[in-house]
């Protein structure tokens, strides 16, 4: 059913005439007042900052629209093959000012709004982040789509249309409480409901087995109850305005027509209380990040928001294709992002198996040449294991089809590895442990043509330690494509400054092409360059100790190094190390006032799990330690804690253009990649890090002399390990981080509650210290020593900080979208 040539040719020269994404000021401003009336009902005197924000957005997202149909249009006509990333978090932040500078009108936009006597970024801050997402995994699903959109690939994002987004942080006397996030209070300018391509996903039930029309034994599910997936359409502009793709999210809802009879019997009570049940399914998103729940509702959503993708993928195939399913797999590649949502490889089997009535080979053909999945763990607690009973219980049919899949697996082995039962323990889906479990990672590695890791290392550690037998059995799946983070969001949005002073220098092309950075290097000796770089963060560190002062009502010093760590609270990520180092230098500054160190201002933000208890207490220590600190005269200011709430992407955009140091101190082999390293590098904050994720890559592009790198490696982490580690060793022979627990053992820092921080010591010592904070904290130590002396260099600071920037062009997410595209997608451009 594909469209004959000359229409595609028609449509594209039509299209191209019929629509400009350029508005100048005059006309940008008669859009927002004209939507100031006829969107809004107001006018320009009674409107208050968040109408002027929703004007404008509606402004913006008329022309948005417009590239959005021209896109789909130009798709369809052409009948590409396209990428659907199946992922159940999108961590998008704001996207007003996004969307305009994607479009090339922020400037315009600003210019009119000052004539409309409104200032561009309160508006900007009347946007409440979409905050769909956990952290690093969110976010970089977020970036993805930028770069598809921004690369004219067809692309599509399939998630969750939470109602509640990644809780809101409150900070009270040092602790953190959660309160819900209601992003959409105010209704959200962007997102388009879409009630035509409703979709309904069965749940429960029983399974019959009976004759199909081909006289084959066929299987039927008869579910117990059903609820509708209603989806919600985000544009995603890319860069330029040309392409505009859909981030597509499932919201749940009751389906009306399956509750009927229970409302007709009179059950009106019932009927509602299905209701509640099925749009709890889209209410929250679970705020855990590195740990499985284990949770029904979990499994639940995965399976929601997985079935109603693929059926709306099924439903545009067929359009083109009818029932021909030969081509499905040329037109559609899913890649899982996780395996949140692998139980879509056993749904698209049951589709073609039980719908289809395609044989078992042809559909797992299929099958298995459609999906590829991306691990971003080792972790053994994030692993997705759910059990048998869960299963059987909400997806009768799909267990049955993941016995099958393992059934013809295990043959598969027997044949590779004859009588060899360890072997075909450790790959069989089913865990057969007290209570039986689905391995959701060996089922997404077996139904998958592809499984890639997001770092050099950890797809090594992926090949070598977690799934070394699956690399032996199948030596082309596994491979790696390391992470990136756009830069159009990352630099040339947040840091405008830096942004103009770099396009002044290399030209405009290096948002699309970063590796233009580079060519600031030949100025990374030149004085002028180096005091204007400066000049830049000096300029964004006074902004940021702006925001420090209103958020939390402390005054730092902006000639202070400005040291950040901003990422989820974890022990694996060790904010805890850093905490203890801080305590020493305040101990050593007490010791002796003279003490040599510049001035720092070490700056967190990071949101605990709210059951991770020790998470907390960590959360709970930086507050009370920086209290202690910042508080006290006799050091002279030298040090300042920040804490600052409710870290998400709109404050790290505040936050990363004002970084001098980047905290990257996870233990070796645990950090999966990391992507704020590279967001904080692009912005010329220098990095101490360790040897783990992406850290090591940055290092390799940046040079030895400007990063400081320090702990021990992974092999060293694991011989460790392998001998028993002996925290009480640390403890016993260094007299400094004795003092240091034993301080937290006090009431110094709690006064109003002595041992509140006791379980962080014990958690160090009895607790066997899990992350090797104390065996890698001399290191640490040493190499914020060698930092400091640098910082106070500033030639060798400031040409540190270029070279930074300008090594960054690697960590592109268009590099990775282009590795994805070369290597797993086997996509083409689409020029719309
Ligand atoms: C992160 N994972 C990795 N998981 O920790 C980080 O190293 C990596 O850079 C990033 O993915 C992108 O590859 C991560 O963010 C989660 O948040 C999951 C949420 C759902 C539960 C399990 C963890």
């Amino acid at each position: 059913l594909r469209k004959p040539a000359t229409t595609k040719a028609n449509h594209a020269s039509q299209s191209e005439n019929s629509y400009s994404t350029k508005l100048d000021k005059k006309a940008f401003k008669a859009s927002v007042i004209s939507h100031l009336h006829s969107t809004l009902g107001t006018d320009e005197n009674k409107a208050d900052n968040h109408a002027w924000f929703k004007a404008t957005s509606a402004a913006i997202q008329e022309l948005v629209l417009n590239r959005l149909r021209t896109t789909q249009k130009t798709h369809y006509m052409n009948d590409t093959r396209a990428v659907h990333y199946f992922s159940a978090e999108f961590l998008m932040g704001r996207l007003l000012s996004n969307n305009m500078h994607n479009f090339g009108l922020f400037e315009t936009a600003d210019a009119a709004l000052k004539e409309l006597g409104v200032d561009i970024s309160d508006v900007l801050e009347e946007e409440p982040d979409m905050a769909l997402g956990n952290g690093g995994l969110g976010r970089l699903a977020a970036c993805f789509i930028d770069s598809l959109a921004t690369m004219e690939l067809p692309a599509i994002g399939y998630g969750i249309h939470y109602e509640n987004g990644l809780f809101r942080q409150e900070i009270k006397k040092g602790a953190q409480i959660e309160r819900p996030d209601s992003w959409r209070d105010y209704g959200n300018p962007w997102e388009i409901c879409r009630p035509e391509s409703t979709q309904e996903v069965p749940l429960y039930g029983y399974v019959e087995t009976k004759y199909g029309s081909n006289g084959n034994i066929q299987k039927e599910w008869h579910p117990g109850s059903i609820v509708k997936g209603v989806p919600w359409d985000i544009p995603v502009v890319g860069y330029g305005g040309n392409t505009v793709n859909v981030l597509r999210l499932w919201q749940s809802q009751s389906s009306s027509h399956f509750n009927w009879d229970v409302f007709n019997a009179g059950g009106y009570v019932d009927a509602q209380r299905e209701n509640i049940q099925a749009e709890t399914i889209s209410k929250v998103l679970y705020p855990n990040d590195e740990t499985e729940a284990g949770k029904e509702l979990r499994l639940i959503q995965q399976y929601f928001f997985s079935a109603c993708s693929l059926k709306d993928i099924i439903r545009r195939y067929k359009r083109a294709h009818g029932d021909d399913w030969t081509r499905f797999s040329e037109q559609v590649v899913i890649q899982l992002n996780d395996t949140h949502p692998a139980i879509a490889i056993p749904e698209l089997m049951r589709i073609l198996v039980d719908r289809a009535e395609l044989d078992w080979d042809t559909a797992w053909a299929i099958s298995s040449k459609t999906f590829a999945y991306t691990n971003h763990t080792l972790l053994p607690e994030a692993l997705e294991r759910w059990p048998v009973r869960m299963l059987e219980k909400i997806l009768p049919r799909h267990l049955e089809i993941i016995y099958e899949i393992n059934h013809r697996f295990m043959q598969e082995l027997e044949k590779k590895w004859p009588g060899d039962n360890v072997m075909k323990a450790k790959l069989s889906i089913i865990e057969e442990s007290d209570e039986k479990m689905v391995r959701m990672g060996n089922l997404s590695v077996i139904g998958s043509f592809k499984v890639n890791g997001v770092a050099q290392i950890h797809s090594k550690l992926v090949k070598e330690n977690l799934f070394p037998e699956f690399d032996q059995l199948y030596p082309n799946k596994l491979t790696n494509v390391t992470n990136g983070v756009t830069p159009r969001r990352w630099l040339k949005a947040c840091n405008p400054l830096l942004s103009a002073l770099i396009t002044k220098k290399i030209g405009d092309q290096w948002p699309v092409n970063l590796t233009q950075l580079d060519k600031l290097s030949v100025f990374a000796d030149d004085k002028t360059f180096q005091n204007q770089f400066m000049k830049v963060k000096q300029k964004n560190k006074e902004a940021l100790a702006k925001e420090i002062k209103a958020i939390t009502g402390i005054a730092v010093d902006t000639k202070a190094i400005f040291d950040v760590q901003i990422k989820r609270l974890h022990e694996y990520k060790r904010q805890h190390l850093n905490l203890l180092h801080i305590m020493a230098l305040y101990k050593r500054l007490l010791k002796d006032p003279s003490y040599d160190m510049h001035s720092r201002v070490f700056i967190f933000g990071a949101k605990a799990a709210p059951g991770y208890t020790l998470a907390k207490t960590i959360i709970y220590a930086i507050n009370k330690v920086a209290d202690k600190i910042n508080n006290d005269k006799r050091i002279n200011n030298k040090i300042k804690v920040i804490f600052l709430p409710n870290y998400r992407v709109s404050l790290a955009e505040k936050m990363i253009p004002a970084a001098d140091v980047s905290q990257q101190i996870s233990t070796a082999g645990k950090e999966a990649s990391g992507t704020g390293n590279m967001k904080l590098a692009l912005n010329g904050a220098v990095t101490i890090g360790t040897l783990d994720g992406a850290n090591i890559e940055i290092a390799e592009e940046v040079g030895a002399e400007n990063i400081f790198i320090f702990g021990k490696t992974v092999d060293e982490v694991a011989a460790i390990n392998k001998a028993g580690y002996k925290p009480y060793d640390y403890y016993y022979n260094n007299s400094e981080i004795k003092a240091l627990l034993d301080w937290l053992d006090t009431d110094y820092f709690t006064p109003e509650q002595p041992g509140a921080l006791s379980s962080l010591k014990r958690s160090m010592l009895e607790g066997g210290d899990p992350y090797l904070v104390l065996a890698d904290f001399e290191s640490y130590s040493k190499a914020n020593e060698a930092l400091d002396k640098a910082y106070k260099d500033k030639d060798r600071w400031a040409k540190m900080a270029i070279l930074n920037t300008a090594k960054m062009g690697k960590f592109t997410s268009d590099r990775s979208v282009q590795e994805y595209v070369d290597r797993i997608w086997k996509l083409d451009t689409c020029k719309v």
